[in-house]
């Protein structure tokens, strides 16, 4: 069959600051292209509609596979999957993905017939027998795991048996040089591990693969890194570096085969105290650029999001990076209860310290414990506010001053790191990249103010909502993790760690899970 993999377009965020490969598709497509099928992939991040209509009349294909991690994404792939269902009545439509995982049901349900069904879990897992089903016997298909149709739905979900079995389809890009963050530009993504054994409560990565963690093998990294063209690579696991060891072994098979890159990864602060070693490590083979996520500057605010790391340890960590020259960025989490005292006090600090300070909106999302547990009553049932750029929750301050708050600290630090003081201190690096026809990095420092706009985030709460979100049940004081994952956990076993390490998330984490 023919099968033509998409991703849809870039979020708000992504439209300045990196732009990255699709890397969970990439690893879909070739476990479909293993199982013998012809694929094409479309990343609509750097590609239109206009070229995903025209791919639909020019190969014409049988099945249609989207990609959504992304909530906010959820309008867009819906009215795709009519389009594409108008031009070829015969397609199959399936979506898969982190998003589409936690609002299945719902997802078919706006899809109005246009969605055939949903793939939940890991895509490289059951995909393969989805199409066998899809093209042999269509009545299989609601006995694939992870499958939910409006015929029925399957079994829970399924792990990948072996992470080194697949490698990313990554020749199936057309545009590879438009993937990009901040210097490293141009810039591929990869993965080391995958799952997360911390249970944050407004983070949904946990909660997905069942408090898991589980490694590639160094091997199979570098064999992968090798055939990378680009010099940048952003490491996408959630807390890079967790299993020290494992971190170590990678770095010296990269070192062995004398490869050279320049590396972005985002990791906590405490993993980056106690593996102190690995990071120095790293920045002797290239890493340049971390992100931490730091969350809150107060204690009570780090309680709020269940990271139990003192403030302290947070700023212990960003001191230890700066000794090692790695350019670090930190997220805080604006709460829409802020008024203009507290965005003031965080503009102070963040002109305070020299790192990249990137400000997200605390978010309830599905998937996450908060969504479940959140008192306040959400505001909008508009999907693509949920961007963590937008106030879904009621804001203390009126939402046009909290706009106008938020966007006002967030130009703080964009004069800090973009724009032409941006350009002095980077001009070499820039005139390199002009030089090499690479010009992503050098565009974003001017495009602040086309983007973040409180009069552009203001309006995008009046728009005609075509799909309704619909809302948790009401909120409970504590949730069952079991409720919340869509890979069953394995407990302790799913977690390939040492035991000092699986202590010390323990001693770090505040849930209350298996
Ligand atoms: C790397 C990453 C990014 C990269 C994006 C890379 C890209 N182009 O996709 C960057 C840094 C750009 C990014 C940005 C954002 N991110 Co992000 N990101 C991640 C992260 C850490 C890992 C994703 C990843 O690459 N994993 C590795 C690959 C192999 O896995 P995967 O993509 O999930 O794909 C697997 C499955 O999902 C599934 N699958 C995926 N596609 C398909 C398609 C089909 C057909 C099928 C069957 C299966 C399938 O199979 C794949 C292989 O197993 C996740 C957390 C997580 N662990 O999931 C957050 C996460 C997905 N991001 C999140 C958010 C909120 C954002 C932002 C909105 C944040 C912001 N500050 O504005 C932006 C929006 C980006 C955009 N779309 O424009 C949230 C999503 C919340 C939600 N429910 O919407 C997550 C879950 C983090 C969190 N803490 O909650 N992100
Ligand atoms: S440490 Fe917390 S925020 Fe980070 S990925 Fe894990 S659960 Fe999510």
């Amino acid at each position: 069959m023919k099968v033509l993999a998409v991703h849809p377009s870039a979020l708000m965020y992504t439209k300045i600051y990196l732009r990255l490969e699709p890397l969970g598709l990439e690893l879909v497509a070739q476990a479909i292209r293993q199982a013998g099928h012809a694929i094409c992939l479309i990343d609509l991040q750097v590609e239109t509609h206009r070229d995903y209509s025209a791919l639909l009349r020019t190969w014409r294909p049988d099945v249609v596979a989207f990609s959504c991690n992304y909530l906010a994404n959820v309008p867009e792939i819906v009215d795709l999957a009519k389009l594409t269902k108008d031009a070829l009545p015969e397609s199959f439509v399936f979506v898969g993905g982190h998003s589409a995982s936690f609002i299945a049901e719902q997802f078919l349900e706006h899809g109005a017939g246009a969605i055939d069904c949903i793939l939940k879990g890991e895509g490289e897992a059951f995909v393969p027998e989805l199409l066998q089903a899809i093209e042999h016997d269509r009545t299989a298909i609601a006995r694939v795991p992870g499958v939910v149709s409006r015929v029925g739905s399957g079994p829970p979900p399924r792990f990948v048996e072996n992470l080194d079995a697949i490698s990313p389809a990554r020749d199936l890009l057309r545009h590879r040089r438009k993937y990009f963050i901040g210097v490293l530009d141009p810039c591929a993504s990869i993965e080391f591990a995958r799952g997360c054994p911390w249970d944050c409560s407004f983070c949904s990565a946990w909660t997905f693969y069942g408090r898991s963690y589980r490694m590639i093998s160094p091997d199979k990294i570098v064999e992968d890194l090798a055939r990378v063209q680009e010099s940048g690579i952003f490491i996408v696991d959630d807390v890079a570096f967790i299993q020290g060891k494992h971190g170590m072994a990678i770095g010296e098979a990269i070192a062995k085969k004398g490869i050279k890159k320049k590396y972005y990864l985002e990791t906590r602060g405490d993993v980056l105290l106690r593996n102190k070693d690995v990071f120095k490590f790293w920045k002797s083979l290239g890493l340049e650029y971390m992100f931490i996520g730091v969350e809150a500057i107060d204690e009570e605010g780090l309680l709020k999001h269940r990271k139990r790391i003192s403030l302290g340890k947070n700023f212990e960590a960003l001191e230890f990076a700066r000794s090692l020259g790695i350019t670090v960025a930190i997220n805080l989490i604006a709460d829409p209860d802020w008024d203009r005292q507290r965005f003031e006090v965080i503009r102070q600090w963040c002109l305070e310290i020299p790192e990249i300070v990137n400000i997200s909106v605390n978010t309830p999302y599905p998937g996450t414990e908060m969504w479940l547990t959140e008192p306040r009553k959400i505001q909008s049932r508009d999907y693509r506010l949920f961007d963590i750029q937008h106030a879904v929750l009621p804001t203390t301050l009126p939402l046009p001053e909290f706009y106008e708050e938020l966007v006002k600290t967030q130009q703080v630090l964009n004069m800090k790191h973009l724009g032409w003081r941006a350009l002095r201190s980077t001009a070499k690096i820039a005139a390199g990249h002009l030089w090499r026809g690479q010009t992503n990095f050098v565009r974003m420092l001017w495009k602040f103010n086309s983007v973040y706009n409180p009069a552009l985030q203001l309006a995008d709460h009046q728009k005609l909502v075509p799909y309704e979100l619909t809302l948790p049940p009401p909120p409970q004081q504590r949730v069952g993790h079991s409720l919340l994952y869509i890979h069953q956990s394995k407990g302790r076993q799913g977690r390939d760690i040492d035991d000092s390490t699986e202590q010390f998330v323990e001693a770090t984490r505040m849930g209350i899970s298996q």
